[in-house]
């Protein structure tokens, strides 16, 4: 294991200590994060102690300790799995050499791009979900949405160490800027589309972690394979703290189900809304918006941006090592492109994509089959429960702001619709205004005494490492 030192002002292990110049450079980022922390991270709750996670080393003990901590004290450190001896590059031109400890020079520009790109997300995603303390469902929920927060800027932590380790002063600018943008600001708006998207209820935000931090599963993954080693192993450790944010999602969006079909079951007209519960077409409405969105965030279909990544051995597949070529210099990937003449669609043409330029829908791919899992699940609660509703992925065509579908419409079966058709029933398949009122107009204040849950949301099953559901894991100063 490697040495592992807490008593600094950033905790690491990677050594922090012997680059002085370094050391300094990421103190003086410090207070400009905790400064942002404290304008765009969770409003209130800053001053109560949360039973939170903290990582202080990459051990199987060491990553997940628990304790009370005030959020603004939690201990953002900098940890990297540990490295393989004699690692070399898994896939791309560069295959079989040895994995590189310094960035070649031709390839600073593209890892920049990738890295600035991922750790955008990070605070991004702290921002959409600020509010979200003030209407939680139980105290247990609000400490796994402060979980998650305090991780995403751990993440955040972990991109701005490379930019600062390894770009000098781009990447000092950069650290800044990750700062600067804002979620949903049209001025300065954060990089990806879905992290300007509102996330303004728990609904949003289980969909936004089921979907969405699935997403960054998945990138995470690719670039866990990069031939840059450094980049490869941060971001193979943040993917240990990013199965709780997918459990966070998955568990939410089961124990919403899970009320939901018992207040089916209580109301004559199986009227979950007539009981206070969120009925399943409205669910289905945000499953359908947080799925399209973050099917927008893998990038075109064809994209020579995701070949050179790959060609350059600096984004990979997930799991490169069951792929049998790793140099993928040939093959092609069979997609049905929208033909569109005179601004008007008419219809589609199979294209067979060399593999490379595939890249991003391979990625894709293996997302949606993931994406499935918890769905197949939910729709077997549903038919144990008597009820003939299943709840559906749309097709990738449906909603798409990015690629070979952007500017198009299609049902939520991939059928074209004209723009007038889809104006007119948009609403059937994802959330209108009058969903996003009702859906709030449940969540209107936080319940803080952790005996209580919410009437649109079971419990969980258990409680966090081994207390019980009821525990005070947020315990909350009323003033
Ligand atoms: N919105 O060749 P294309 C996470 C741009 S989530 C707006 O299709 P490429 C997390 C693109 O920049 C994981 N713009 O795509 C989750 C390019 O612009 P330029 C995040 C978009 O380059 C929850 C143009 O469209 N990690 O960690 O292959 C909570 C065409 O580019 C979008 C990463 O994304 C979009 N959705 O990009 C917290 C990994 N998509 O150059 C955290 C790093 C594309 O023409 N990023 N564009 O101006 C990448 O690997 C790649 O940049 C992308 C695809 C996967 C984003
Ligand atoms: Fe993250
Ligand atoms: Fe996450």
């Amino acid at each position: 294991m490697s040495d592992v030192v807490n008593s600094e002002r950033i905790p690491n292990n990677v050594d922090l200590s012997s680059d002085k110049k370094l050391q300094r450079a990421l103190e003086a980022w410090q207070p400009k994060f905790l400064d942002w922390w404290k304008e765009m991270g969770p409003e209130g709750f800053q001053e109560d102690q949360i039973y939170l996670r903290t990582a202080v080393s990459v051990d199987s003990d060491g990553w997940a300790q628990y304790d009370f901590v005030k959020m603004p004290d939690y201990r953002w450190g900098i940890f990297m799995a540990d490295a393989i001896p004699d690692r070399t590059i898994g896939f791309g031109d560069f295959m079989g050499q040895p994995a590189w400890q310094q960035i070649p020079g031709e390839f600073r520009n593209v890892l920049r791009r990738l890295i600035v790109t991922q750790g955008d997300t990070e605070p991004a995603s702290v921002e959409q979900q600020r509010l979200l303390g003030q209407t939680c469902p139980s105290m247990y929920d609000l400490r796994n949405l402060f979980q998650v927060n305090v991780e995403e800027g751990r993440h955040l932590w972990a991109m701005v160490y490379l930019l600062q380790n390894h770009f000098g002063r781009d990447g000092r600018e950069e650290a800044e800027g990750l700062l600067e943008r804002r979620s949903g600001n049209p001025d300065k708006p954060r990089i990806l589309g879905a992290f300007n998207e509102p996330c303004a209820h728990w609904l949003s935000f289980f969909c936004f972690t089921y979907f969405t931090d699935r997403d960054g599963k998945f990138q995470l993954l690719a670039l866990s394979e990069s031939g840059f080693d450094p980049l490869a192993r941060t971001t193979k450790f943040m993917l240990t703290e990013e199965a709780h944010h997918m459990f966070v999602g998955e568990s939410g969006l089961t124990r919403i189900i899970e009320r939901t079909l018992a207040l089916m079951k209580q109301n004559k007209e199986e009227d979950a809304r007539a009981e206070g519960g969120i009925d399943l077409p409205t669910l289905q409405k945000y499953v359908s918006f947080w799925y399209s969105v973050s099917l927008d965030l893998f990038g075109g279909e064809i994209s020579s941006n995701a070949a050179n990544f790959f060609a350059s051995s600096l984004k990979g597949r997930a799991k490169e090592d069951k792929y049998e070529d790793h140099k993928v210099l040939e093959g092609t990937y069979r997609m049905d492109v929208p033909v569109v003449s005179g601004g008007t669609f008419t219809g589609f043409k199979s294209e067979d994509v060399p593999l490379r330029t595939a890249m991003n829908e391979v990625l894709r791919d293996e997302y949606v089959a993931d994406s499935q899992r918890g769905v197949d699940k939910w729709n077997r609660a549903i038919e144990k429960a008597g009820f003939s509703f299943r709840i559906e992925l749309p097709s990738r065509r449906f909603h798409r702001a990015t690629g070979i579908h952007a500017g198009l419409h299609f049902d939520p079966k991939g059928q074209p619709l004209s723009a007038d058709e889809w104006e007119k029933k948009k609403y059937d398949w994802i959330p209108s205004p009058e969903d996003e009122a009702y859906v709030k107009s449940l969540m209107q204040k936080p319940i803080c005494d952790p005996k209580q849950m919410a009437n649109w949301i079971a419990p969980p099953p258990r409680g966090i490492k081994g207390m019980p559901v009821d525990y005070e894991y947020v315990r909350h100063q009323v003033r």
